[in-house]
């Protein structure tokens, strides 16, 4: 470009006029060129983050858009056979369908990775003014040089011998969830949350108790249940980094993250919740046979997916898990599969990426999720605002569950009918849909105990 603008034009042959348009055209193929390789460049790299060649338009909040779609029947197998009772539904669906979310939605665990010792760090008979024990459980993994360690804290009713435990991880650190001083307070990498007063990524006293409001530990002993929580970034750190958590661990050598059919962060955290199922079998105090997963949010998935792969936990709760827990991704409302691998890259195997703003060729969708967990009950609650979670696709798949857990006798939902707000239905498949936003409230967990009395302790 300099070389031909400090060119005088008017002294110039015809040959050398020639030559100019030619270094012209010649200066025009190159930035053309340039242009062309820039632009594939930016599309790659946009298709390698997002998986997605046209980006997503606003969420869509109106019923009167959702797509046309059709759902895969939980009782037809892949190849089109189909299941006609619970053994066939037990040695042929089953297995498919898990597999199928292990190596394409959350990934799946590529190696065991069993408990190394498990250590009580504290203990007190007289928590909670005597009503309940308290106990700090660390548990401890190590596999060549990698050493992890995560802590359940547990509160289990004093009255009771062996009791049912529901089991829950937290956002913020096992100290945010009472007042009890007693708590530690972890050292691992967490989220900031300046309203909560958490920052550097470093929990301090300065959230002592900041989420005690999702909690009633009080409600749950006096209910005859224990409580036990785990802060999940202790198991894998929620972000973007899988040199971090207990990804390391099953690495081969040279490996620096999970294959594309591999474990994301949820299935890390669900492969967590297992590990606490496994203490628990060794743990006097606890009835292991009546341990209930619970998750809200992001953690709703997490329950949901540990649920459907661990038969262990006797009941599952999804507290506003929304996409990529129970609501149908088919709908795309609210939250969609490209909008959630694209904030959150590490929560899904990378296999997953195949069906950002490509749900029609999704051959699963989250209904089977739930009836992975039959017969064993299962509970899905929404609150009203939380539409980003997409309420009436996390009621759908509660219904489109049903007809497997009928397979088994068990009652389900019975009308596509969304119940009223507040007014729940406690059937083996449960849901119920609150005033309010995306959140835990006292109104959950009052039904979440009603449920699990009816449901469990046959009360
Ligand atoms: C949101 C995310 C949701 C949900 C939520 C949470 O940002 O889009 O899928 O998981 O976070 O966990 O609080």
């Amino acid at each position: 470009m300099d070389i031909i603008s400090n060119i005088n034009f008017e002294n110039l042959s015809e040959n050398s006029t020639f030559r100019i348009r030619k270094a012209k055209l010649y200066d025009a193929y190159i930035m053309t060129t340039r242009f062309i390789i820039l632009t594939l460049a930016v599309l790659a790299i946009w298709i390698t983050i997002f998986g997605q060649i046209v980006p997503q338009k606003d969420p869509n909040y109106d019923e009167n858009n959702v797509p046309k779609f059709d759902l895969p029947d939980p009782l037809t197998t892949f190849s089109g056979k189909k299941i006609k009772n619970s053994s066939e539904w037990i040695e042929e669906r089953r297995p498919e369908l898990l597999t199928f979310f292990s190596e394409n939605v959350y990934g799946k665990v590529p190696c065991k990775i069993p408990i190394y010792q498990w250590k009580v760090v504290e203990q007190s008979g007289n928590a909670l003014d005597g009503k309940a024990c308290r106990k700090q459980v660390d548990l401890i993994f190590k596999k060549d040089n990698h050493t992890l360690r995560f802590n359940i804290l547990m509160y289990l009713p004093n009255e009771a011998e062996k009791v049912p435990v529901f089991l829950g991880y937290n956002f913020y650190g096992n100290h945010t969830i009472t007042n009890d001083t007693n708590i530690l307070i972890s050292d691992a990498w967490t989220r900031n949350d300046k309203s909560l007063g958490i920052d550097n990524h470093r929990l301090t006293e300065d959230s002592r108790g900041v989420r005690a409001n999702r909690w009633p530990v009080e409600k749950i002993i006096d209910s005859g249940y224990g409580l036990a929580t785990i802060f999940y970034c202790e198991v894998d750190p929620d972000r973007d980094d899988f040199s971090d958590g207990i990804h390391p661990f099953c690495y081969i050598e040279g490996q620096q993250c999970p294959a594309s059919d591999e474990w994301g962060s949820i299935s890390a955290w669900a492969w967590g919740l297992s590990r606490a199922m496994d203490y628990f079998e060794q743990d006097k105090d606890v009835d292991a046979s009546k341990v209930i997963v619970f998750g809200h949010s992001r953690l709703g998935k997490t329950a949901l997916w540990a649920g459907a792969q661990d038969e262990r936990f006797s009941a599952v709760i999804s507290n506003n898990s929304g996409c990529g827990g129970a609501a149908l991704s088919k709908r795309r409302f609210g939250e969609t599969i490209a909008r959630i691998n694209a904030a959150f890259p590490h929560w899904f195997c990378k296999n997953f990426r195949k069906y950002n703003d490509n749900e029609v060729a999704l051959p699963v969708d989250q209904h089977e999720l739930i009836a992975l967990i039959a017969p064993r009950p299962v509970y899905v609650a929404s609150a009203e605002k939380d539409l980003w979670a997409d309420p009436r696709g996390e009621f759908l798949t509660a219904y489109f569950a049903t007809p497997v857990y009928e397979l088994f006798g068990k009652d389900g939902i019975p009308t596509q009918e969304m119940p009223p707000v507040n007014q729940p239905i406690h059937n083996t498949v449960a849901y119920h849909i609150r005033t309010g936003e995306h959140d835990v409230t006292d109104f959950d967990w009052e039904q979440y105990i009603k449920w699990a009395d009816k449901q469990l302790l046959k009360k």
